[in-house]
């Protein structure tokens, strides 16, 4: 009789043991990385991003942070560093009342600094830069 109330305790503590890995396996993300941990890479990822483009642009870190915020908001809902070249056109659309299509093309063209067809953070930053700050005018 209490050999198999032992068993039963066994039994729910084993339970339990699971359950808790369950719960665990559901918080932690790739390479066990919960989602805070996820959180805080992606916040240094970010910081460094913003430290190593105010050395090489006209703007400041704070000046970064924001443009990077309006780049994650023009690209909701696509990978990182995919701004393609509709969304990106839309952008100047918006902002700037741009609608020559040559001269948007030519803007894209100058941005996409690697010529793969996207915009990458670090080619929207620097792009801006010259766009926004340049001392020069770009040729077009
Ligand atoms: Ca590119």
């Amino acid at each position: 009789m209490s050999n198999k109330i032992g068993q039963e305790r066994l039994h729910t503590l084993e339970k339990n043991q699971y359950q808790g890995q369950l719960s665990t396996v559901k918080l932690a993300g790739p390479k066990g990385l919960t989602m805070a941990d996820i959180g805080l890479v992606l916040r240094k990822q970010q910081n460094k991003l913003g430290e190593t483009l105010a050395k090489k642009t006209h703007f400041t870190v704070t000046e970064i942070d924001n443009l990077l915020a309006l780049y994650r908001k023009l690209c909701e809902g696509i990978d990182l560093d995919r701004m393609d070249r509709t969304r990106f056109r839309e952008f100047l659309h918006n902002a700037f009342d741009m609608t020559d299509d040559i001269l948007l093309d030519r803007i894209f063209k100058y941005f996409d600094n690697d010529n793969d067809g996207f915009i990458s953070r670090d080619e929207w930053i620097m792009g801006l830069s010259v766009f926004l700050k340049g001392k020069i005018l770009f040729s077009i």
